[in-house]
């Protein structure tokens, strides 16, 4: 997205300053004084989230007439509504920085702003519903569980709410995944062969290794990050590992295995190849994705247009009755 570092002259001694509030642990709120380069990461960071949380709802929102009984129906749309939520939670925060939520929409749309590289891939069976709870809503609690502590206040207080909500949708998740793993043996297959399909995408969630993160440095001396990308990869695997063994279902990594001197479960090359292709708008469902947001936004086009006008008139009628 538009977010690039442009060289902006600042204030040393601001600097200085906003840096020590940082390093005190202080919380920066939307009126504080910011260098030009933290408000453009935070937009950059939070648009970008608010925008996987919105095109997140598309490859479950695809199984909801589908759901096996009422009450997997019902969990589901739970699930994708929430969603929902936080994309415009995360866009009303961005918003705090100045920015406008149309401009960031805009961007998404005409391909300008990423999202999450996991949403690009299809779901294919039900037991993608219960994997996508489990994998994708686990990682993102991983991540999210430490940007409830980041710098920046809107951002770390929606996180908080998100988390919790990520936590209802990891547990529906992980219960799919149980009954499953513990159903037929056409219902174990199915199920082991989502999570074959969806275990590296999730590990790629994460961004590029440390090594090759540009932005990691940064966020991480603002404390926006509070962790690198690689170490909450790590403890993404550590934590899931045990899960996938306690419902007996194998992840597909030939070189898994526990190293006693570091306490951690060591994984296999990740494709980073795949990962940049998928990010550069080349996976298997990028375009799908974005001309299903395309017509979504087309569609609400009326709903818009109608709020704007009665705003207006509501506007005018108070502007009238206030004279
Ligand atoms: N996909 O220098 P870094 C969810 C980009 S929410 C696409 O390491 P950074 C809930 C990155 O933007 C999931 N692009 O970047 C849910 C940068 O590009 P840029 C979303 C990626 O910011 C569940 C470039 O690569 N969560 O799942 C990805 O330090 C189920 C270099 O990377 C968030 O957004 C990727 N995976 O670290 C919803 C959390 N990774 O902008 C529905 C907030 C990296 O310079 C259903 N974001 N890139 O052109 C973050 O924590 C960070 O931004 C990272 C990336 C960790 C994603």
């Amino acid at each position: 997205m538009d977010q690039k570092p442009q060289a902006v002259a600042e204030d040393p001694a601001k600097l200085a300053e906003f840096q020590a509030r940082i390093d005190r642990g202080e919380s920066i709120e939307p009126k504080d004084w910011m260098p030009e380069r933290y408000r453009r990461q935070l937009t950059r960071m939070m648009s970008q989230h608010a925008h996987s949380e919105v095109v997140g709802m598309l490859p479950e929102g695809n199984w909801i007439t589908r759901a096996p009984s009422l009450r997997r129906k019902m969990s589901l749309i739970a699930k994708v509504q929430d969603e929902a939520g936080h994309g415009l939670y995360i866009y009303c925060g961005a918003e705090t920085l100045g920015v406008d939520r149309a401009d960031l929409i805009d961007q998404l749309l005409d391909g300008r702003a990423k999202y999450s590289s996991i949403f690009n891939y299809p779901t294919l069976s039900w037991a993608d519903m219960g994997v996508i709870g489990w994998l994708v809503d686990g990682a993102a609690i991983v991540n999210q569980t430490v940007l409830a502590k980041a710098s920046y206040g809107p951002y770390a207080r929606a996180m908080i709410r998100i988390c919790k909500e990520e936590n209802f949708h990891k547990r529906q998740g992980y219960e799919i995944v149980a009954t499953l793993a513990n159903g037929t043996p056409a219902q174990k297959a199915m199920v082991q062969d989502a999570v074959n399909r969806w275990w590296w995408p999730s590990l790629m969630m994460f961004g590029p290794s440390d090594t090759d993160s540009p932005n990691s440095a940064e966020l991480l001396r603002w404390k926006v990050k509070h962790k690198t990308n690689d170490e909450l990869r790590q403890r993404f695997v550590n934590l899931t590992v045990p899960q996938a063994a306690a419902v007996d279902l194998t992840l597909p990594d030939p070189d898994l295995r526990y190293d006693e001197a570091t306490k951690n479960w060591e994984f296999g090359a990740i494709d980073w190849a795949e990962f940049h292709e998928v990010i550069r708008g080349n996976g298997p469902c990028n375009r799908e994705r974005l001309e299903a947001r395309r017509a979504a936004h087309e569609n609400g086009r009326w709903v818009r247009d109608a709020a704007a006008a009665y705003a207006a008139k509501h506007g005018a009628a108070s502007a009238t009755n206030a004279a």
